[in-house]
């Protein structure tokens, strides 16, 4: 899974970076490199800690996600940088970070602190870049049904209706994440990698000297820019760096002292960021390795197998499936199987969360 962050200049991305990715990158360098930071970080998960406690694999496998921290030199009101704007396109999740610490020793962009007005310039300027998107592809149509024949021109017209209505959507002001698709659209419009499709987390970096009023800001935040397509969090990216660099009891023990709630942010993130995309994890566990698999809520367990590979899923018979609770307690699959405990499902089973399944299959 890829998340990107991304703002304005000057209001944490780099900094939260550092804090998900227990990272160094240099903060303050107000982008003057180009190049986006990159990190990858394992997804923590209790669970999988237990399977490897019991099986003592070669291999214990985290799922994975990657952090990408662009500079904001492609993302500015000095104009939209397609080739950035195309990768962005490609992520999981967007993470807007805005400013609302106010320390005058960091100038701001637009000179003054104010953060409607920030979420606002950024939003516009994604939406900007799919409207680009969609003219462009219109204006292509266009001359492309000068040449064509009339099966092929209904199905041009009706794709150029599509991308009429997406189009009227953005001007509206609205992202494409609300706009309602169709299965089939979805698929047709997949290849465009529209930025305000990906669902988005909007980050709200606080100063130290704010933490006190952290309720406050967030019910005003949430009354102006809540909405169904975005989740919205609250952290001193700045604090969080720091901690993060910090052994985990030390942090946690920094966190209570200073009143920081909740969990570190890059726990944080991921749950939501598991909970927008609809996400959870079945767990496979042996010998060789233990690992965690997060799928899509709702998949048989076929369509799960096919996660670990394309065969389980082609030649799938059934599946034993223990929950993780069940598996701690007898102590091992094997053990399981022999109270007559290890449930065998076939192939309408959904799968849930914490599942360890352990798949039979022949191709
Ligand atoms: N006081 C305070 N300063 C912060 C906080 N977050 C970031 N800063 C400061 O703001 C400056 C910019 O932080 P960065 O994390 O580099 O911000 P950025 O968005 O990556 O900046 P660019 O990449 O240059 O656009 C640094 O001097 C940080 O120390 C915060 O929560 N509190
Ligand atoms: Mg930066």
């Amino acid at each position: 899974m890829k998340i990107g962050i991304i703002g304005i200049p000057r209001c944490g991305k780099t900094s939260l970076f550092n804090a998900v990715t227990r990272g160094s990158a240099v903060i303050g360098s107000y982008s003057t490199a180009n190049e986006p930071n990159i990190g990858t970080v394992q997804v923590p998960d209790a669970r999988l800690d237990a399977l490897a406690e019991i099986y003592s694999p070669k291999k214990t496998t985290y799922a994975e996600i990657q952090w990408v921290d662009y500079p904001y030199a492609g993302i500015s009101s000095s104009g939209i940088d397609q080739q950035l704007m195309q990768s962005l396109g490609e992520l999981d999740v967007l993470v807007h970070v805005v400013r609302s610490f106010t320390e005058e020793s960091v100038p701001h962009e637009y000179g003054s602190i104010d953060v409607d007005r920030d979420i606002g310039i950024l939003e516009l300027e994604l939406q900007f870049s799919d409207l680009e998107l969609i003219e462009k592809r219109i204006g292509r149509i266009e001359s492309e049904m000068r040449s064509v024949k009339s099966v092929e021109r209904s199905e041009l017209e009706r794709h150029q209706n599509l991308l009429e209505k997406m189009k009227l959507h953005l001007e509206k002001g609205f992202n494409l994440r609300t706009f309602e698709l169709s299965e089939i659209e979805s698929q047709e419009i997949k290849h465009y990698n529209f930025v305000t499709l990906i669902p988005e987390l909007l980050v709200i970096n606080i100063g130290e000297g704010q933490l006190g009023d952290i309720e406050e800001i967030i019910n005003n935040i949430e009354t102006k820019h809540a909405s169904q397509d975005r989740a919205i969090v609250l952290i001193c990216a700045k604090v969080e760096a720091e901690l993060s660099t910090m052994s985990l009891g030390e942090a946690l023990e920094f966190r209570s002292e200073l009143g920081l709630i909740g969990d570190p942010p890059l726990n944080n993130a991921i749950a939501i960021t598991y909970d927008m995309l609809g996400l959870h994890s079945f767990l496979t566990a042996g010998e060789d390795e233990c690992r965690a698999w997060p799928i899509q809520k709702g998949l048989t367990a076929p369509q799960a197998a096919g996660k670990i590979h394309s065969d389980l899923e082609r030649g799938f018979i059934r599946v034993e499936v223990a929950s993780y609770e069940e598996l701690l307690l007898a102590g091992s699959m094997a053990e399981l199987k022999k109270r007559g405990q290890l449930r065998t499902e076939g192939k309408q089973y959904i799968v849930k969360d914490g599942d360890v399944m352990n798949v039979l299959f022949n191709v």
